[in-house]
This record gives C-alpha cells, structure tokens and sequence, in this order.
C-alpha cells in the first residue's frame, strides 16, 4: 500500500519533511503540497498538486493523511480539520498554542473513537533516548531519581517571539522527561538568568524525581541537545553528538551541528518512517494527540511560574481512555 500524503508548510521542517517522504521514506507518495509562499510551494512541488488553501489539501480525495508542518498557530486548526476529515496526521509539534485549544482537540479525536494524530516530539525515535530509555527499563542504573537536560540553540530562530522558548523549545523536554521516566509531572518552577536567556527550569514529577532542564536560546557555539539519566545505582547519558573525532591546530573534539535538523535527522528520518507504517496498518506509535496536550498544558504553566517566579502545581485535565 502506497499512503497518498499532503505536506503543509514548506519552511525548515516541512521541506525536510518532504525531503524524507521522497528520498528516505517508502510505502508513501507526495500528491499534495500547501504554503503560505505560492512561488516556494511551486519551486518543491515536483509534479505534487499545489494547493492555496490547507483545508482544501486536507478535503482533497486523492489525499490519504496530511503532514501539518506550517507555523505553530495553525496546528490546531488544522489538526481539527484532519479529525474531521478522518484523515491520519503528522503534525508538527506543539500540537496547540493553548492547553484549552488542545484539549479540544483531544475531546474532538474521542468523540472519533480513534488515534488519528502523531505528534511531532521526534526525539522519541532518536537512538540515543531510545537506548537512554532502554537502559533504565533493564534496570541498568537503578531507580532513576534524576534527569538532566541541555537544550541550547546556537541563535533563536527569527520567528521566536514572547515565551517561544518555553511553548517551542522546552515542550521537547516536557514530552521526552515524561517518555522517559514513564512518569506525570507535578510541579514547575523557573530560574531566567538576566535578559530572559538562559532559563533553567526544574520540574518535578508525581513520583518525586527531578528533572533539570537548561534552555538557552542564544548559546552561540552551535546546537547543543544532551540529556543524563540519574538513578541509586548509575547514570546513563548521551554520547557526543558525533561519529568522529578530530585532532588539529592543537585541538581535539567533535563539532556542533547548527540546528535541530542535522542533529536529529535519525530521528526525524525513523519518525517519518514509523508514522507511514502506522498509517498503513491502522496502527498509531509515537507521541499521542494527549502527549501533545500534556506538553502544550505543562508550557503554558511554566511560562506562568516564568512569570511569577513562583513554584506551581501543575494541573491537568483526566486522561481518556483512548490513550491509557
Ligand atoms: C525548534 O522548533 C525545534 O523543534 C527544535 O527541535 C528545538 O531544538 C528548537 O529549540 C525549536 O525552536
């Protein structure tokens, strides 16, 4: 079975997301692609129907599923539509830009009584969490107690606006801290160091472990991703973001990638992978459309203890039974 996709949005993501349908991706063909950028939607079409109107993409016959890449504040809308239409989606994350709209969006996919939604926190496939996770479900270090991360961008992407450090960066580490150890959070606190840039954000879950979280939008030297698993008896960490190592000019080390592209392109690549099998077989993997929910809902009270400078229980709504 070849699954007939559209792809909406052509920026960053959506390109490579097309990039990986075409060339890295079988078992999926692209028959529909969108963009607020006419001239760039027809300059990636490559024999694709282009079309102006997402919902019009979505609607379309021909299209069998949808990737929703276009800007944050269009996922939900587009996401509902997809429900509607009973379309499967990859959509990029955050899945909302708030905990009330997502949650609409949950209600909207029970009320279909199916998973039609995998949302796009790809580190869930990325082999280092993937062996991270493996390792503490063996037992390899013991009950975890910790889990700390580093989130740095070299620049922030010129789009980023208002708390987009929280509601778009740190939601990676609300949904993989929650993959990982398998556990709810429970409260949130936040540290900005002066000018709002470096944040470290302490999260503790339903369990007591603690999860450290430094995002730093500006880091300058390059894309920096690293996450250590604490537990009674061992840690277990990310290696270096690389395959080789270099000597030269009295140097020695790996360099950095320069974006979230290039360092996690295996994970995007065994995403895109998973999500056309799933696709294909009716069966949903990856992160849920309650996944996404649960991270746009832990952001948004985060950005409140942000701003408060105050420790806040986190509240959330009852998870359905559709996604236990
Ligand atoms: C970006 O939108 C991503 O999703 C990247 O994975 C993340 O590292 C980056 O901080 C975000 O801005």
């Amino acid at each position: 079975m070849t699954v007939a996709v559209g792809v909406i949005g052509l920026g960053v993501m959506g390109a490579e997301h097309l990039r990986l349908l075409r060339e890295e991706t079988g078992g999926a063909q692209v028959v529909a692609v969108c963009d607020a950028d006419a001239d760039r939607a027809q300059a990636l079409a490559a024999g694709a129907q282009v079309f102006s109107d997402p919902m019009a993409l979505i609607a379309a016959p021909g299209v069998e599923a949808v990737v929703i890449a276009s800007p944050d504040a269009t996922h939900a809308g587009l996401a509902l539509a997809c429900i509607a239409q009973r379309k499967p989606a990859l959509c990029e994350k955050p899945l909302a830009a708030t905990a009330a709209e997502a949650l609409r969006i949950v209600d909207a996919e029970v009320a279909r009584g199916r998973r039609l939604l995998q949302i796009g926190y790809m580190r869930r496939f990325d082999p280092a969490y993937v062996e991270m996770r493996a390792v503490l479900l063996a037992g390899g270090i013991g009950a975890p107690v910790l889990l700390h991360n580093i989130h740095r961008n070299a620049a922030a992407p010129n789009w980023f606006t208002g708390p987009m450090a929280v509601t778009n960066s740190f939601v990676h580490e609300i949904d993989i801290s929650r993959w990982l150890l398998g556990s709810d959070l429970a409260t949130a606190s936040v540290n900005a160091a002066p000018g709002g840039d470096p944040l470290m954000i302490t999260l503790e879950t339903d369990t007591g472990q603690i999860v450290s979280t430094e995002v730093f939008m500006n880091a300058a030297y390059g894309y920096h991703v690293h996450a250590q698993l604490v537990g009674r008896e061992g840690t277990v960490e990310m290696a270096a973001p690389s395959v080789t190592l270099t000597n030269r000019g009295r140097q020695h080390g790996h360099g950095f990638p320069a974006n979230w592209v290039p360092r996690f392109a295996d994970a995007y690549r065994i995403q895109m992978r998973a999500w056309v099998q799933s696709v294909a077989s009716g069966v949903p993997v990856g992160a849920s459309a309650w996944d996404g929910f649960v991270a746009t809902a832990v952001a948004e009270q985060v950005v409140t203890a942000l701003q408060t400078g105050s420790k806040v229980s986190l509240c959330l709504a009852t998870r359905p039974g559709l996604y236990t």
